[in-house]
């Protein structure tokens, strides 16, 4: 089973599309954030598709009112995103706007140090939210494991637990799937590394010994 999701953090077309073609046998998944996307445009969305036939995570963050999160929504799943990834703490409407529309991933607690200010303290809530609306997944920091089996420990079971954080901002792939995570996320220690292909392979080594 493959469970590693690339974070195509680049702005270039090009170098989007090489990237993704020569790492798509180690991966379950292409996520897109705002870099790529404003660098490309949202037709790279389709153009990924079509190059790796792997599902498109469009990471892009919702937060905002239900109405333009719609907007928002509707041209990123008409570009053919499998995946939307939002944030809950606008509340149940701002989300229900995208799940009408298709797979949302709602974060739950977020990688970097500043998620203790503002996250964490909302996590609990956030975890009953997601058990209340029952979208695909949830994002949860691959940088605290302990976090990731308590998120587990709390999440319905078939809740999905997708983790950023590997590598660049130092967690561990083996060590958070452990902790109960589905997939891990990895961004530059794949698009950064000399190797793209080879920096993949490794860590789906990696993830199968798990
Ligand atoms: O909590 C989060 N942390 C995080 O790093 C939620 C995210 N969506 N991300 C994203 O995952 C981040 O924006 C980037 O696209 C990717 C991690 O990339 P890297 O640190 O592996 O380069």
């Amino acid at each position: 089973m493959k469970r590693l999701i690339l974070a195509l953090d680049v702005y270039e077309r090009e170098r989007a599309l090489e990237i993704a073609e020569c790492t798509a046998d180690y991966l379950w998944a292409v996520k897109v954030n705002w870099p790529l996307i404003i660098g490309s445009g949202l037709g790279i969305i389709t153009e990924l598709r079509q190059v790796t036939g792997l599902p498109v995570i469009a990471d892009l963050k919702l937060a905002d009112i239900p109405n333009t999160n719609r907007l928002i929504a509707r041209k990123v799943f008409d570009a053919g995103a499998d995946y939307i990834i939002a944030h809950g703490f606008v509340g149940r409407e701002g989300v229900n706007a995208i799940m009408e529309l298709g797979e949302t991933i709602i974060v739950v607690e977020m990688s970097h140090p500043g998620a203790e200010e503002f996250i964490q303290p909302a996590t609990d809530k956030l975890i009953e939210l997601a058990n209340e609306l029952e979208p695909f997944g949830v994002i949860a920091p691959a940088t605290r494991p302990e976090r990731v089996a308590y998120i587990r420990s709390k999440l319905k079971p078939g809740i999905k637990i997708l983790t950023p954080g590997v590598g660049a901002q130092g967690g561990k792939a083996g060590e958070v799937l452990k902790a109960g995570a589905d997939y891990v996320i990895v961004g530059r220690s794949i698009y950064a590394s000399e190797n793209p292909r080879e920096a993949a392979r490794n860590l789906h080594r990696e993830i199968a010994g798990v």
